[in-house]
């Protein structure tokens, strides 16, 4: 991969581009305005998406405000819904809220002086910044995974931005997806080639069951979305493997021990070190990452130390098969 010799922005945009250290993809982006951002900036900042392979983390000096980091979102996609709010989109309805209509469930939403677009993910209080009650999954290590894949058309662009970092812990770890694929050898390719995964709902990221979901008697029986194992990316024509996560995968029309031992096989090849960076946070940053190319996972936090996330992601597309 040669990406990270790609990786400069022209002098009259104002922004500096520079690789990220240590990594064989990903950029840094410093010197936006996020309340100004400029067309040339937008071509700028997609440009240096590309050469560096689906991961930029903008580093600002300061924390941003809700529309700044909305305007950020939006250099990206349509600024999609946060996970949960709407039914259908990381939410199941509740019996008898089938047909709620989009605009009543944001009206809700609203109602309690509640911004729709943006999740916080943390153990403070996002009002008050004090330390709340916080389920004990989320300071342990949460697995690689793709956001949402275990819908019909998931989000393609993730943004999170740290508000507040503990001194140690706490990196998020990505994966490049299209370097597993670059590299993937042929017998596994063969083992693939037009296979379709299914991407379980059950949990989250972090091993907590999801409202509503229970838990299947086994793989074959879990409930999720299926996408084909090897995608085309549209915005790169490259290709990248398709995982989602470990928990509950399961190869359509394979025998389980067969389905099994092959997701084994294609998560110890897609996870491997040279194909992997993990992000040690500075406060103000905001890391976009697109979920097409990239697994990310969250490394354990110490319970005696603080971390809150803001969160947006933008509309997916239906996943492209490759080839
Ligand atoms: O907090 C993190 O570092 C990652 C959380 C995560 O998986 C996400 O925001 O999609
Ligand atoms: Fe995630």
């Amino acid at each position: 991969m040669v990406a990270n010799t790609q990786i400069t922005s022209p002098a009259s945009v104002g922004l500096t581009v520079e690789p990220l250290d240590g990594a064989a993809f990903g950029a840094r982006v410093s010197d936006l305005d996020p309340g100004a951002i400029t067309e040339d900036q937008k071509a700028a900042i997609w440009s240096a998406y590309k050469a560096a392979h689906g991961l930029l983390c903008f580093r600002f000096e300061r924390l941003l405000e809700r529309e700044e980091l909305h305007a950020l979102t939006a250099v990206f996609g349509e600024n999609e819904y946060a996970p949960g709010v709407v039914n259908g989109i990381g939410k199941r309805a509740l019996p008898g809220e089938e047909d709620q209509s989009v605009e009543d469930q944001l009206a809700a939403v609203r109602a309690k002086g509640e911004d729709p677009l943006i999740s916080y993910i943390g153990n403070l209080n996002p009002a008050t910044l004090r330390r709340e009650s916080t389920d004990p999954n989320f300071f342990g290590e949460w697995e690689w995974h793709t956001d949402m894949s275990y819908i019909a058309v998931p989000p393609t662009f993730s943004l999170l931005h740290a508000r507040r970092i503990p001194t140690e812990g706490g990196d998020t770890g990505f994966c490049s997806q299209v370097m597993a694929a670059r590299h993937l050898p042929d017998d596994l390719r063969r083992r693939i080639e037009g296979r379709k995964l299914k991407h379980d709902s059950t949990y989250s990221s972090n091993g907590t069951l999801r409202p509503g979901m229970t838990v299947p008697a086994s793989p074959i029986e879990a409930e999720g979305a299926v996408h084909p194992i090897l995608r085309t990316v549209p915005s790169t024509g490259e290709e990248a493997l398709f995982l989602g996560r470990r928990t509950n995968a399961y190869v359509v029309d394979m025998p389980l021990a067969e389905s099994e031992a092959l997701i084994d096989a294609l998560w110890a090849h897609a996870t491997q070190d040279a194909f992997c960076y993990r992000h040690h946070w500075r406060e103000g940053e905001v890391v976009v990452w697109d979920n097409r190319m990239l697994l990310h996972k969250r490394f354990p936090v110490d319970e005696s130390l603080d971390r809150f996330m803001w969160r947006t992601q933008t509309k997916g597309e239906a996943v492209v098969a490759a080839g």
